[in-house]
Protein backbone atom coordinates (compact mmCIF):
# COMPACT_ATOMS: atom_id res chain seq x y z
CA UNK A 1 0.00 0.00 0.00
CA UNK A 2 1.39 2.99 -0.99
CA UNK A 3 2.32 5.80 1.95
CA UNK A 4 2.50 3.37 4.56
CA UNK A 5 5.26 1.95 5.83
CA UNK A 6 6.44 -1.67 6.33
CA UNK A 7 9.39 -1.94 9.00
CA UNK A 8 11.28 -5.16 9.07
CA UNK A 9 11.33 -4.13 12.75
CA UNK A 10 10.56 -1.78 15.35
CA UNK A 11 11.76 -0.70 19.12
CA UNK A 12 9.41 0.81 20.93
CA UNK A 13 8.84 2.39 24.33
CA UNK A 14 12.77 3.09 24.61
CA UNK A 15 14.79 6.16 25.91
CA UNK A 16 17.47 6.76 22.92
CA UNK A 17 20.61 8.18 23.87
CA UNK A 18 22.94 9.89 21.72
CA UNK A 19 25.92 11.87 21.95
CA UNK A 20 23.84 14.69 22.30
CA UNK A 21 20.60 13.38 23.26
CA UNK A 22 18.51 11.64 25.39
CA UNK A 23 15.06 11.51 24.69
CA UNK A 24 12.13 8.86 24.87
CA UNK A 25 11.60 8.06 21.08
CA UNK A 26 10.28 4.92 19.18
CA UNK A 27 13.17 3.37 16.35
CA UNK A 28 11.61 2.19 12.78
CA UNK A 29 13.82 0.26 10.60
CA UNK A 30 13.68 -0.58 7.37
CA UNK A 31 16.61 -3.49 5.73
CA UNK A 32 19.83 -2.76 7.42
CA UNK A 33 19.30 1.10 8.03
CA UNK A 34 17.59 3.41 10.89
CA UNK A 35 14.19 4.51 9.26
CA UNK A 36 12.69 6.45 11.34
CA UNK A 37 12.83 8.31 15.11
CA UNK A 38 9.41 8.96 16.53
CA UNK A 39 7.25 9.97 19.71
CA UNK A 40 7.59 7.22 21.73
CA UNK A 41 4.83 4.48 21.33
CA UNK A 42 3.55 6.16 18.59
CA UNK A 43 5.26 3.00 16.36
CA UNK A 44 4.15 0.11 18.69
CA UNK A 45 0.92 -0.63 16.29
CA UNK A 46 2.97 0.12 13.09
CA UNK A 47 3.43 -2.52 10.46
CA UNK A 48 6.26 -4.72 11.45
CA UNK A 49 8.05 -7.82 10.76
CA UNK A 50 9.08 -7.65 14.52
CA UNK A 51 8.58 -5.51 17.38
CA UNK A 52 10.18 -5.33 20.58
CA UNK A 53 9.61 -3.45 23.59
CA UNK A 54 12.38 -2.24 25.11
CA UNK A 55 10.35 -1.71 28.50
CA UNK A 56 11.77 1.97 29.27
CA UNK A 57 15.27 0.74 29.06
CA UNK A 58 18.03 2.94 27.16
CA UNK A 59 18.70 2.53 23.65
CA UNK A 60 21.90 3.99 22.02
CA UNK A 61 24.10 3.33 18.84
CA UNK A 62 25.90 0.12 18.92
CA UNK A 63 29.49 0.32 20.59
CA UNK A 64 32.16 1.04 18.10
CA UNK A 65 35.62 -0.43 19.13
CA UNK A 66 38.58 0.55 17.75
CA UNK A 67 41.46 -0.69 19.59
CA UNK A 68 40.84 -4.69 19.50
CA UNK A 69 43.55 -7.41 18.74
CA UNK A 70 42.53 -10.49 17.77
CA UNK A 71 44.16 -13.93 16.16
CA UNK A 72 47.88 -11.85 16.24
CA UNK A 73 51.09 -13.73 16.27
CA UNK A 74 53.79 -13.30 19.20
CA UNK A 75 54.54 -9.81 19.09
CA UNK A 76 54.21 -8.27 22.63
CA UNK A 77 56.01 -10.62 25.22
CA UNK A 78 56.51 -14.81 24.10
CA UNK A 79 52.45 -15.52 23.35
CA UNK A 80 49.81 -15.16 20.90
CA UNK A 81 46.53 -13.73 21.01
CA UNK A 82 43.75 -16.08 22.99
CA UNK A 83 40.32 -14.72 20.40
CA UNK A 84 39.90 -15.29 16.56
CA UNK A 85 38.07 -13.24 14.49
CA UNK A 86 35.11 -15.41 15.36
CA UNK A 87 35.56 -15.42 19.19
CA UNK A 88 36.64 -12.37 19.62
CA UNK A 89 33.31 -10.74 17.38
CA UNK A 90 31.42 -12.98 19.11
CA UNK A 91 32.49 -11.45 22.41
CA UNK A 92 31.81 -8.24 21.20
CA UNK A 93 28.30 -8.42 20.07
CA UNK A 94 27.40 -9.69 23.39
CA UNK A 95 29.03 -7.00 25.43
CA UNK A 96 27.09 -4.44 23.09
CA UNK A 97 29.74 -3.35 20.27
CA UNK A 98 29.01 -3.66 16.58
CA UNK A 99 31.91 -2.78 15.12
CA UNK A 100 35.57 -3.74 16.33
CA UNK A 101 38.55 -2.03 14.08
CA UNK A 102 41.57 -4.79 14.92
CA UNK A 103 44.87 -4.87 13.39
CA UNK A 104 46.66 -5.67 10.50
CA UNK A 105 50.22 -6.58 11.94
CA UNK A 106 53.44 -5.79 9.76
CA UNK A 107 56.18 -7.90 10.91
CA UNK A 108 59.71 -6.38 11.38
CA UNK A 109 60.78 -9.41 8.64
CA UNK A 110 57.95 -8.20 6.01
CA UNK A 111 58.38 -5.10 3.87
CA UNK A 112 54.76 -4.83 2.80
CA UNK A 113 51.91 -2.86 4.52
CA UNK A 114 49.47 -4.48 1.87
CA UNK A 115 50.60 -7.77 2.24
CA UNK A 116 49.82 -7.95 6.00
CA UNK A 117 46.32 -6.56 5.48
CA UNK A 118 45.48 -8.77 2.88
CA UNK A 119 46.74 -11.90 5.43
CA UNK A 120 44.39 -9.92 8.30
CA UNK A 121 41.87 -10.05 5.89
CA UNK A 122 42.36 -13.81 4.99
CA UNK A 123 41.65 -14.27 8.42
CA UNK A 124 38.56 -11.90 9.26
CA UNK A 125 36.93 -12.87 6.15
CA UNK A 126 33.54 -14.63 6.23
CA UNK A 127 34.45 -15.36 10.48
CA UNK A 128 33.05 -12.23 12.07
CA UNK A 129 29.70 -11.80 14.18
CA UNK A 130 30.61 -8.08 14.45
CA UNK A 131 31.44 -5.23 11.42
CA UNK A 132 35.33 -4.86 11.38
CA UNK A 133 37.73 -1.99 10.00
CA UNK A 134 41.67 -2.52 10.11
CA UNK A 135 44.53 -0.25 11.06
CA UNK A 136 47.66 -1.06 9.76
CA UNK A 137 50.13 -2.28 12.69
CA UNK A 138 53.54 -0.72 11.37
CA UNK A 139 56.15 -3.00 12.35
CA UNK A 140 59.04 -1.86 9.54
CA UNK A 141 58.86 1.84 8.36
CA UNK A 142 60.76 0.61 4.80
CA UNK A 143 60.66 2.47 1.57
CA UNK A 144 58.05 -0.19 0.76
CA UNK A 145 56.16 0.09 3.61
CA UNK A 146 56.58 4.34 3.30
CA UNK A 147 55.55 3.81 -0.57
CA UNK A 148 52.45 1.94 0.51
CA UNK A 149 50.77 4.01 3.25
CA UNK A 150 49.54 5.88 0.27
CA UNK A 151 47.45 3.20 -1.19
CA UNK A 152 45.86 2.21 2.36
CA UNK A 153 42.82 4.67 1.91
CA UNK A 154 41.31 3.57 -1.49
CA UNK A 155 41.25 -0.06 0.56
CA UNK A 156 39.45 1.56 2.99
CA UNK A 157 42.08 1.75 5.61
CA UNK A 158 42.82 4.83 6.98
CA UNK A 159 44.55 4.44 10.35
CA UNK A 160 48.06 3.11 11.18
CA UNK A 161 49.87 2.30 14.65
CA UNK A 162 53.60 2.64 15.50
CA UNK A 163 55.26 1.60 19.02
CA UNK A 164 57.77 3.52 20.70
CA UNK A 165 58.73 0.28 22.49
CA UNK A 166 58.47 -3.94 21.93
CA UNK A 167 62.02 -5.06 20.00
CA UNK A 168 59.89 -6.81 17.73
CA UNK A 169 58.07 -3.36 17.03
CA UNK A 170 59.71 -0.03 18.27
CA UNK A 171 60.64 2.27 15.12
CA UNK A 172 63.27 4.84 15.93
CA UNK A 173 62.34 9.02 15.49
CA UNK A 174 63.57 9.24 12.18
CA UNK A 175 61.06 6.31 11.25
CA UNK A 176 58.27 7.75 13.29
CA UNK A 177 59.15 11.07 11.20
CA UNK A 178 58.89 9.34 7.99
CA UNK A 179 55.47 7.61 9.06
CA UNK A 180 54.09 11.37 10.60
CA UNK A 181 55.03 12.66 7.27
CA UNK A 182 53.82 9.95 4.78
CA UNK A 183 50.77 9.43 6.69
CA UNK A 184 50.09 13.24 6.74
CA UNK A 185 50.30 13.42 3.28
CA UNK A 186 48.17 10.53 2.71
CA UNK A 187 45.37 11.90 5.18
CA UNK A 188 45.94 8.57 7.29
CA UNK A 189 45.88 8.88 11.19
CA UNK A 190 48.66 7.85 12.95
CA UNK A 191 48.29 6.10 16.41
CA UNK A 192 51.12 5.92 18.75
CA UNK A 193 51.81 3.46 21.60
CA UNK A 194 54.06 5.85 23.82
CA UNK A 195 56.90 4.37 26.28
CA UNK A 196 60.23 4.84 25.94
CA UNK A 197 61.38 0.83 25.01
CA UNK A 198 65.37 2.06 25.71
CA UNK A 199 64.51 3.00 29.32
CA UNK A 200 62.41 -0.08 29.86
CA UNK A 201 65.01 -2.57 28.44
CA UNK A 202 67.33 -1.15 30.56
CA UNK A 203 65.31 -0.98 33.75
CA UNK A 204 64.51 -4.88 32.97
CA UNK A 205 67.80 -5.52 32.51
CA UNK A 206 68.67 -4.02 36.22
CA UNK A 207 65.85 -5.58 37.69
CA UNK A 208 66.80 -8.66 36.61
CA UNK A 209 69.87 -9.04 38.09
CA UNK A 210 68.49 -8.45 41.12
CA UNK A 211 66.50 -11.49 40.93
CA UNK A 212 63.63 -9.49 40.32
CA UNK A 213 61.81 -10.97 37.92
CA UNK A 214 58.21 -11.95 39.08
CA UNK A 215 54.96 -10.60 37.48
CA UNK A 216 54.68 -7.37 39.46
CA UNK A 217 58.10 -6.27 38.85
CA UNK A 218 56.68 -5.46 35.05
CA UNK A 219 55.38 -2.14 37.04
CA UNK A 220 58.87 -1.25 38.19
CA UNK A 221 60.01 -1.56 34.73
CA UNK A 222 57.42 0.64 33.34
CA UNK A 223 56.94 3.58 35.46
CA UNK A 224 54.73 6.42 34.18
CA UNK A 225 57.84 8.84 33.14
CA UNK A 226 58.76 6.63 30.61
CA UNK A 227 55.06 7.02 29.26
CA UNK A 228 55.40 11.20 29.94
CA UNK A 229 58.26 11.04 28.14
CA UNK A 230 57.57 9.15 25.19
CA UNK A 231 54.08 11.38 24.94
CA UNK A 232 55.76 14.29 24.94
CA UNK A 233 58.36 13.58 22.01
CA UNK A 234 55.83 12.08 20.26
CA UNK A 235 53.69 15.20 20.26
CA UNK A 236 56.99 17.02 19.62
CA UNK A 237 57.85 15.06 16.53
CA UNK A 238 54.27 15.53 15.47
CA UNK A 239 54.34 19.33 15.62
CA UNK A 240 57.47 19.14 13.58
CA UNK A 241 55.87 17.16 11.09
CA UNK A 242 53.35 20.26 10.52
CA UNK A 243 50.84 19.50 13.28
CA UNK A 244 50.44 15.99 12.23
CA UNK A 245 46.81 14.75 13.91
CA UNK A 246 48.39 11.97 16.19
CA UNK A 247 45.96 9.74 18.66
CA UNK A 248 47.88 8.52 21.74
CA UNK A 249 46.86 5.22 22.40
CA UNK A 250 45.75 3.81 25.76
CA UNK A 251 46.27 6.40 27.99
CA UNK A 252 47.20 5.21 31.69
CA UNK A 253 48.60 8.02 33.70
CA UNK A 254 47.83 12.13 34.97
CA UNK A 255 51.67 12.96 33.62
CA UNK A 256 50.98 12.16 29.71
CA UNK A 257 47.43 13.06 29.81
CA UNK A 258 48.91 16.78 31.09
CA UNK A 259 51.68 16.73 28.48
CA UNK A 260 48.41 15.84 25.80
CA UNK A 261 45.42 18.45 27.29
CA UNK A 262 48.70 20.91 26.98
CA UNK A 263 49.50 20.30 23.41
CA UNK A 264 45.00 20.38 22.91
CA UNK A 265 44.76 23.72 24.33
CA UNK A 266 47.60 25.04 22.10
CA UNK A 267 45.48 23.71 19.41
CA UNK A 268 47.64 21.07 18.23
CA UNK A 269 45.71 18.14 16.45
CA UNK A 270 46.44 15.75 19.17
CA UNK A 271 43.71 12.75 20.25
CA UNK A 272 43.72 10.30 23.14
CA UNK A 273 42.06 7.08 24.02
CA UNK A 274 41.90 5.50 27.58
CA UNK A 275 41.26 1.97 28.36
CA UNK A 276 38.92 0.18 31.04
CA UNK A 277 42.28 -1.53 32.67
CA UNK A 278 43.35 2.51 33.70
CA UNK A 279 39.87 3.14 35.34
CA UNK A 280 39.05 0.00 37.03
CA UNK A 281 42.60 -1.83 38.03
CA UNK A 282 45.39 -0.56 39.94
CA UNK A 283 49.14 -1.64 39.87
CA UNK A 284 48.69 -2.12 44.13
CA UNK A 285 45.11 -4.33 44.09
CA UNK A 286 46.03 -6.05 40.96
CA UNK A 287 49.91 -6.49 40.27
CA UNK A 288 51.47 -5.95 43.72
CA UNK A 289 48.49 -7.51 45.60
CA UNK A 290 48.02 -10.85 44.34
CA UNK A 291 50.35 -13.46 45.55
CA UNK A 292 53.30 -14.76 42.89
CA UNK A 293 51.95 -15.30 39.51
CA UNK A 294 48.22 -14.57 39.24
CA UNK A 295 49.65 -10.87 38.60
CA UNK A 296 50.36 -11.84 35.34
CA UNK A 297 46.70 -11.67 34.90
CA UNK A 298 46.84 -8.09 34.95
CA UNK A 299 50.38 -7.62 32.78
CA UNK A 300 49.60 -5.27 29.60
CA UNK A 301 51.06 -2.31 28.71
CA UNK A 302 50.97 0.49 30.00
CA UNK A 303 50.18 -1.38 33.14
CA UNK A 304 47.86 -0.06 35.90
CA UNK A 305 48.70 2.78 37.51
CA UNK A 306 47.96 3.97 41.22
CA UNK A 307 44.29 5.93 42.37
CA UNK A 308 45.72 9.05 41.49
CA UNK A 309 46.15 8.54 38.04
CA UNK A 310 43.05 6.50 38.19
CA UNK A 311 41.45 9.49 39.44
CA UNK A 312 43.31 12.03 36.52
CA UNK A 313 42.15 9.86 33.92
CA UNK A 314 38.07 9.68 34.93
CA UNK A 315 38.90 13.69 34.92
CA UNK A 316 40.17 13.53 31.41
CA UNK A 317 37.43 10.99 30.20
CA UNK A 318 34.86 13.55 31.40
CA UNK A 319 36.63 16.70 30.40
CA UNK A 320 37.09 15.52 26.91
CA UNK A 321 41.09 15.49 27.01
CA UNK A 322 40.17 11.86 26.04
CA UNK A 323 37.66 11.41 23.04
CA UNK A 324 37.28 7.46 23.42
CA UNK A 325 37.45 4.83 25.87
CA UNK A 326 38.16 1.69 23.77
CA UNK A 327 39.19 -2.02 24.92
CA UNK A 328 42.84 -2.81 23.81
CA UNK A 329 41.56 -5.74 24.15
CA UNK A 330 44.70 -7.93 23.24
CA UNK A 331 44.09 -11.39 25.20
CA UNK A 332 46.14 -14.32 26.19
CA UNK A 333 45.08 -17.34 28.20
CA UNK A 334 46.46 -17.65 31.61
CA UNK A 335 47.04 -21.07 32.21
CA UNK A 336 49.08 -21.90 29.07
CA UNK A 337 52.53 -22.70 28.54
CA UNK A 338 53.34 -22.31 24.88
CA UNK A 339 51.07 -19.42 23.68
CA UNK A 340 49.75 -18.05 27.12
CA UNK A 341 50.85 -15.86 30.20
CA UNK A 342 52.32 -19.28 31.26
CA UNK A 343 54.81 -19.27 28.59
CA UNK A 344 57.67 -17.37 30.46
CA UNK A 345 57.87 -20.35 33.26
CA UNK A 346 61.00 -22.12 32.04
CA UNK A 347 63.05 -24.36 34.05
CA UNK A 348 65.74 -21.40 34.77
CA UNK A 349 62.52 -18.95 36.03
CA UNK A 350 60.00 -21.66 37.81
CA UNK A 351 58.22 -18.38 38.82
CA UNK A 352 57.98 -17.08 35.53
CA UNK A 353 59.71 -13.83 33.94
CA UNK A 354 57.86 -10.69 33.15
CA UNK A 355 60.17 -9.54 30.25
CA UNK A 356 58.18 -12.53 28.63
CA UNK A 357 54.79 -12.32 30.19
CA UNK A 358 52.36 -11.91 26.96
CA UNK A 359 51.50 -8.26 27.51
CA UNK A 360 47.52 -7.91 27.06
CA UNK A 361 44.21 -8.58 28.62
CA UNK A 362 40.82 -9.62 27.46
CA UNK A 363 38.29 -6.90 27.77
CA UNK A 364 35.69 -6.19 24.30
CA UNK A 365 32.94 -7.84 25.86
CA UNK A 366 33.24 -6.32 29.12
CA UNK A 367 33.88 -2.26 27.97
CA UNK A 368 30.32 -1.34 28.22
CA UNK A 369 28.98 -2.96 31.32
CA UNK A 370 31.71 -1.36 32.89
CA UNK A 371 31.00 2.05 31.50
CA UNK A 372 27.30 1.76 32.04
CA UNK A 373 27.62 1.07 35.91
CA UNK A 374 29.87 4.20 35.79
CA UNK A 375 26.56 6.30 35.38
CA UNK A 376 25.40 5.69 38.65
CA UNK A 377 28.14 7.61 40.12
CA UNK A 378 27.03 10.64 38.69
CA UNK A 379 29.92 12.54 39.35
CA UNK A 380 31.68 10.13 36.48
CA UNK A 381 30.37 9.84 33.38
CA UNK A 382 26.60 11.33 32.04
CA UNK A 383 24.66 9.17 29.51
CA UNK A 384 25.43 10.90 26.77
CA UNK A 385 29.30 11.09 27.32
CA UNK A 386 28.92 7.26 27.68
CA UNK A 387 27.73 7.22 24.28
CA UNK A 388 30.34 9.80 22.60
CA UNK A 389 33.19 8.25 23.80
CA UNK A 390 32.51 4.41 23.55
CA UNK A 391 30.66 5.11 19.70
CA UNK A 392 30.52 7.74 18.52
CA UNK A 393 33.81 9.90 18.58
CA UNK A 394 35.35 6.55 17.77
CA UNK A 395 32.89 6.43 14.45
CA UNK A 396 34.14 9.94 13.74
CA UNK A 397 37.79 9.58 14.19
CA UNK A 398 38.23 6.61 12.54
CA UNK A 399 35.99 7.81 9.41
CA UNK A 400 33.07 5.63 10.07
CA UNK A 401 30.88 8.10 11.30
CA UNK A 402 27.46 8.73 10.60
CA UNK A 403 26.93 4.75 9.45
CA UNK A 404 27.64 4.24 12.74
CA UNK A 405 28.09 5.31 16.08
CA UNK A 406 24.83 7.78 15.34
CA UNK A 407 20.80 7.12 15.12
CA UNK A 408 20.59 9.16 12.08
CA UNK A 409 17.51 7.66 9.72
CA UNK A 410 18.25 6.80 6.35
CA UNK A 411 22.47 7.25 7.49
CA UNK A 412 22.68 5.05 9.92
CA UNK A 413 23.30 1.13 10.24
CA UNK A 414 20.60 -0.06 12.77
CA UNK A 415 23.02 -0.66 15.11
CA UNK A 416 22.13 -0.83 18.25
CA UNK A 417 22.65 -2.02 21.69
CA UNK A 418 19.22 -2.19 24.23
CA UNK A 419 19.94 -2.33 27.93
CA UNK A 420 17.47 -3.28 30.84
CA UNK A 421 15.29 -0.71 32.41
CA UNK A 422 16.09 0.86 35.43
CA UNK A 423 15.69 -1.30 38.86
CA UNK A 424 12.25 -1.24 39.94
CA UNK A 425 11.28 -2.67 36.73
CA UNK A 426 9.88 -6.51 37.38
CA UNK A 427 12.62 -7.50 34.01
CA UNK A 428 15.19 -5.52 35.58
CA UNK A 429 15.25 -7.18 39.22
CA UNK A 430 14.09 -10.42 37.96
CA UNK A 431 17.22 -10.97 35.69
CA UNK A 432 19.85 -8.16 36.64
CA UNK A 433 20.22 -8.15 40.64
CA UNK A 434 23.72 -9.05 41.69
CA UNK A 435 25.33 -9.23 38.08
CA UNK A 436 28.50 -10.00 39.07
CA UNK A 437 31.18 -10.68 36.12
CA UNK A 438 32.38 -14.03 35.56
CA UNK A 439 34.66 -15.39 33.14
CA UNK A 440 31.73 -18.03 32.62
CA UNK A 441 29.25 -16.04 31.45
CA UNK A 442 31.21 -13.88 28.76
CA UNK A 443 32.12 -15.49 25.24
CA UNK A 444 35.62 -14.93 24.36
CA UNK A 445 38.05 -17.85 24.07
CA UNK A 446 40.42 -16.39 27.28
CA UNK A 447 40.33 -18.39 30.22
CA UNK A 448 40.07 -15.60 32.56
CA UNK A 449 38.58 -12.06 33.03
CA UNK A 450 40.39 -9.23 34.90
CA UNK A 451 37.00 -8.27 35.91
CA UNK A 452 36.21 -11.73 38.00
CA UNK A 453 33.73 -10.56 40.55
CA UNK A 454 33.23 -6.84 40.05
CA UNK A 455 29.42 -5.65 40.46
CA UNK A 456 27.92 -3.88 37.60
CA UNK A 457 24.22 -2.53 37.13
CA UNK A 458 23.53 -3.53 33.26
CA UNK A 459 24.09 -5.76 30.64
CA UNK A 460 23.19 -5.41 27.02
CA UNK A 461 20.09 -6.92 26.57
CA UNK A 462 19.57 -6.91 22.99
CA UNK A 463 22.14 -5.89 20.16
CA UNK A 464 21.68 -4.89 16.61
CA UNK A 465 23.76 -5.02 13.96
CA UNK A 466 22.10 -3.71 10.85
CA UNK A 467 19.08 -4.30 11.64
CA UNK A 468 19.40 -8.11 12.89
CA UNK A 469 19.32 -8.64 16.24
CA UNK A 470 23.16 -10.83 17.03
CA UNK A 471 22.38 -10.59 20.94
CA UNK A 472 19.22 -11.51 23.00
CA UNK A 473 20.73 -12.14 26.74
CA UNK A 474 17.12 -13.58 28.01
CA UNK A 475 16.11 -16.02 24.11
CA UNK A 476 19.46 -18.20 22.98
CA UNK A 477 22.40 -15.26 23.68
CA UNK A 478 24.29 -15.74 20.65
CA UNK A 479 21.65 -14.90 17.68
CA UNK A 480 24.10 -13.77 15.02
CA UNK A 481 25.51 -15.67 12.29
CA UNK A 482 29.08 -16.15 12.09
CA UNK A 483 30.51 -14.08 9.03
CA UNK A 484 27.79 -11.69 8.96
CA UNK A 485 29.97 -9.26 9.92
CA UNK A 486 30.85 -6.83 7.60
CA UNK A 487 34.27 -5.08 6.61
CA UNK A 488 33.45 -1.30 6.68
CA UNK A 489 35.72 0.48 4.57
CA UNK A 490 36.50 3.53 6.36
CA UNK A 491 37.02 7.47 5.32
CA UNK A 492 39.59 9.70 6.60
CA UNK A 493 38.71 11.19 10.10
CA UNK A 494 36.09 13.88 10.63
CA UNK A 495 36.50 14.52 13.65
CA UNK A 496 37.50 18.36 14.41
CA UNK A 497 37.46 18.69 10.64
CA UNK A 498 41.05 17.60 11.37
CA UNK A 499 42.12 17.03 7.76
CA UNK A 500 40.53 20.36 6.52
CA UNK A 501 42.62 22.17 8.61
CA UNK A 502 45.32 19.95 7.63
CA UNK A 503 45.29 20.86 3.54
CA UNK A 504 44.36 24.83 4.63
CA UNK A 505 48.20 24.33 6.51
CA UNK A 506 49.46 23.15 3.22
CA UNK A 507 52.10 20.30 2.86
CA UNK A 508 54.96 19.68 5.65
CA UNK A 509 57.87 21.66 4.23
CA UNK A 510 61.27 21.50 5.80
CA UNK A 511 62.82 24.30 4.17
CA UNK A 512 59.82 26.33 6.67
CA UNK A 513 61.56 24.86 9.88
N1 LIG B 1 49.88 -2.33 23.17
C1 LIG B 1 48.70 -2.52 22.72
O1 LIG B 1 48.15 -1.65 22.10
N2 LIG B 1 48.09 -3.66 22.94
C2 LIG B 1 48.64 -4.71 23.66
C3 LIG B 1 50.03 -4.55 23.97
C4 LIG B 1 50.52 -3.20 23.85
O2 LIG B 1 51.53 -2.86 24.35
ZN1 LIG C 1 50.10 -0.40 22.41
ZN1 LIG D 1 46.55 -2.63 21.79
Amino acid sequence: MAGITEYDLVITNGVCVTASDIAALDIGICGEKIALLAPSGSLAKASTKRLIDAEGGYVMPGGVDCHVHLQEPNMFGKGCSADTFETGTRSAIAGGTTTVVAFAPQQRTEPSLLAALDAAHGLARGNCYSDYGFHLLVGNAGEQALNEIAKLPERGVTSLKIFMTYEALQLCDCDILSVLAEARTNKVLTMIHAENGDVLTWLTDRLEKRGFVAPRYHAHSRPPLLEDEATNRAIALAELVAQTPILLVHVSDAGATRRIREAQTRGQPVFAETCPQYLFLTREEHLDGPHGFEAAKHVCSPPPRDKAAQAAIWTGLRNGTFAMLNSDHCPFNYDDNFTGKKACITEEFPAGRFRHIPNGIPGVETRLPLAFAAIDRLDRLPLTKLVEVTSTNAAKLYGLYPKKGALMPGLSDADLVVWYPNEGSAKSSATLDGLTITNSMLHHDVDYTPYEGRGVTNWPRYTMLRGKVVWDRDGEGIVGDKGYGQFIERESSTLNDIWQRVEEAGPFDEEKL
